[in-house]
């Protein structure tokens, strides 16, 4: 398995996708809401996705997708090779007309993360990381991340966790707010995931996201030392839905026992 003749046909199918994306960013828009109301699909995202199904089936067939909008298909295992996509990540701020949405990729090897992507569609920014040999912002290595104190960092989290919730203590989510330098919501967790690699946050947290949302994430966090677990310190399970921490590692640990707690 050749992973850079992969990488290469990987972006190019990212940067086709993302220029049609681009097109139809004012227009055409159909939207619909899915699992409730806050929970948003468009006829861009479903056209996005069959672009890369398209794509990826021609380019060999034996590569399995496992996608957002897959109404119900499932992979069942991440033997051979799996791409694991989101065609827009970010789809209330695409609906919205706000720039901050991304294309999410994570392509596995037998259960192993080889390939990640997250491409910034309407700022034309790519970060990956192709695992082993490295990181990149566009064509800029990314560096391992250096050591922060909680005192001096950003972390990414929504403001339904600092409101009483049935997930976590909320009341020590709200210490973390006083004690970190600020928090920021951008409303794309790939973006999020994308600013923590690149060291523009110290660490990003949600309650549930699914394998799409962070695959291509995780697989850049490996190469630049950024630590990714669920809430409880383990791995991410890649074939359902989790609670999710990214962060610096010198802040990891110390989130998880102090701030980050969830009620079971
Ligand atoms: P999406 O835009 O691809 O749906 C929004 O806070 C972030 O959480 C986005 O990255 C969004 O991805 C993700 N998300 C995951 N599950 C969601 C859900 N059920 N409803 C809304 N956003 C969800
Ligand atoms: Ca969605
Ligand atoms: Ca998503
Ligand atoms: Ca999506």
């Amino acid at each position: 398995m050749d992973l850079q003749q992969i990488d290469q046909f990987a972006k190019s199918i990212i940067f086709e996708a993302s220029s049609r994306i681009r097109e139809a960013f004012s227009y055409n828009l159909v939207i619909e809401t899915k699992s409730n109301a806050n929970d948003l699909v468009t006829n861009i995202d479903r056209e996005t996705e069959l672009f890369f199904i398209e794509k990826i089936r021609a380019f060999d067939p034996t590569h399995k997708i496992f996608r957002e909008e897959g109404m119900g298909e499932k992979v069942e295992s991440l033997e051979g090779v799996v791409w694991i996509i989101d065609p827009i990540d970010g789809t209330m701020n695409f609906v919205k007309q706000h720039r901050h949405f991304m294309i999410s990729i994570g392509i596995f090897i037998n259960g192993v993360g080889k390939l990640g992507y997250i491409f910034d569609v309407m700022r034309g920014d790519l970060f990956y990381a192709i695992a082993g040999e490295g990181a990149w912002y566009n064509d800029s290595p990314l560096r391992k991340l250096q050591p922060v104190k909680i005192e001096e960092s950003v972390v990414g989290i929504n403001a339904h966790w600092v409101a009483p919730n049935r997930h976590i203590h909320h009341e020590k989510v709200i210490e973390m707010v006083r004690k970190v330098r600020g928090t920021r919501s951008y409303g794309s967790a790939a973006m999020e995931i994308a600013f923590v690699v690149s060291g523009k946050l110290d660490a990003y947290v949600s309650m549930r996201l699914s394998p799409w949302d962070i695959a291509g994430g995780t697989i850049i966090a490996n190469e630049v030392g950024a630590v990714a677990t669920n809430l409880h310190g383990e791995d991410f399970d890649f074939l359902h839905q989790d609670t999710f921490i990214i962060a610096n590692p010198s802040i990891h640990k110390e989130l998880l026992e102090k701030y980050i707690v969830p009620y079971e």
